[in-house]
């Protein structure tokens, strides 16, 4: 096993199946054209066989975005706006979505008419002549199809939303390890890490942090490197940052340092 793919021992949260859920409000409203949707999931061997991982609705309840995982044997993904919602699916076997983690990306872009289900980083289904545009969302839950309704079960990670349509090399690339948050095109992300309360914290500073009704906390192997990994967008994007701390750090030394010799380092958040 690489070092991209070895389990670490850490925090995630589990959902029952029976009426635990997190609500977010607003989450989408810096999506318009183009969007991806990522996270780990492990479904329970409990796992129904119609069940809602996601539902996003617009103020007036159109479906803006949906994820059944499964549906009657079948993987959806669903986006779309007040005419209506685009879609694609697929036939599935229990073996792909339970009792093991696997990440999954749903991907839409509206420009070129493309959606995309990636799992495990590679693609598992697509389609064409998409061209439904995305409108504002007013009402997010994660682990149910609608209000206390068809409930998902299994554990859940690192759950991001771009407002970029993802390629499967960045999504290679990102997928077993933590965002900074600071990522260019992240829209939200929640890595469900904190093993404990009833908030799912938004890293990305954007605010959007969701309220957890039920769902509980648990310490178990997920395939995702704890600490985040520079790339290459974020250091692009906090340059300036970067060059404040190393400039704050050098006159914080005393005098008699300045002969040393230094190398340029930084720290994470
Ligand atoms: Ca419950």
């Amino acid at each position: 096993m690489s070092q991209e793919t070895q389990n670490h021992h850490q925090s995630v949260l589990s959902f029952d199946g029976v009426d635990d859920f997190i609500l977010f409000s607003q989450v989408f409203d810096r999506v318009t054209d183009k969007i991806s949707l990522e996270f780990w999931a492990n479904g329970a061997n409990r796992l129904a066989d119609q069940t809602g991982l996601l539902r996003a609705a617009s103020s007036e309840c159109n479906r803006i975005f949906s994820i059944h995982l499964p549906w009657t044997n079948h993987i959806y993904w669903d986006a779309g706006n007040q005419t209506g919602f685009d879609r694609i699916h697929k036939g599935t076997q229990e073996r792909e979505y339970k009792d093991t983690w696997n990440h999954w990306a749903f991907v839409k872009d509206s420009t070129t008419g493309e959606m995309f289900i990636y799992r495990n980083g590679e693609l598992w289904q697509s389609g064409t002549g998409h061209q439904r545009s995305l409108i504002r969302v007013e009402t997010f839950t994660i682990g149910c199809f609608w209000d206390s309704y068809k409930h998902w079960a299994g554990l859940l990670s690192e759950f991001r939303i771009w407002n970029i349509a993802l390629t499967p090399e960045r999504i290679q690339q990102n997928m077993n390890t933590r965002l900074t948050g600071k990522e260019a095109g992240l829209a939200a992300y929640w890595p469900l890490n904190e093993g404990g309360g009833t908030v799912a914290k938004d890293k990305t500073g954007n605010g959007y942090d969701g309220t957890i009704n039920g769902a509980v906390w648990q310490t178990t192997e997920l395939p995702v490197k704890p600490q985040a990994r520079q790339s290459l967008e974020t250091s692009l994007g906090t340059g300036l940052q970067d060059y404040a701390y190393w400039y704050r750090w050098k006159q914080s030394l005393p005098q008699s340092s300045d002969s040393q010799s230094f190398r340029r380092g930084r720290i994470w958040s």
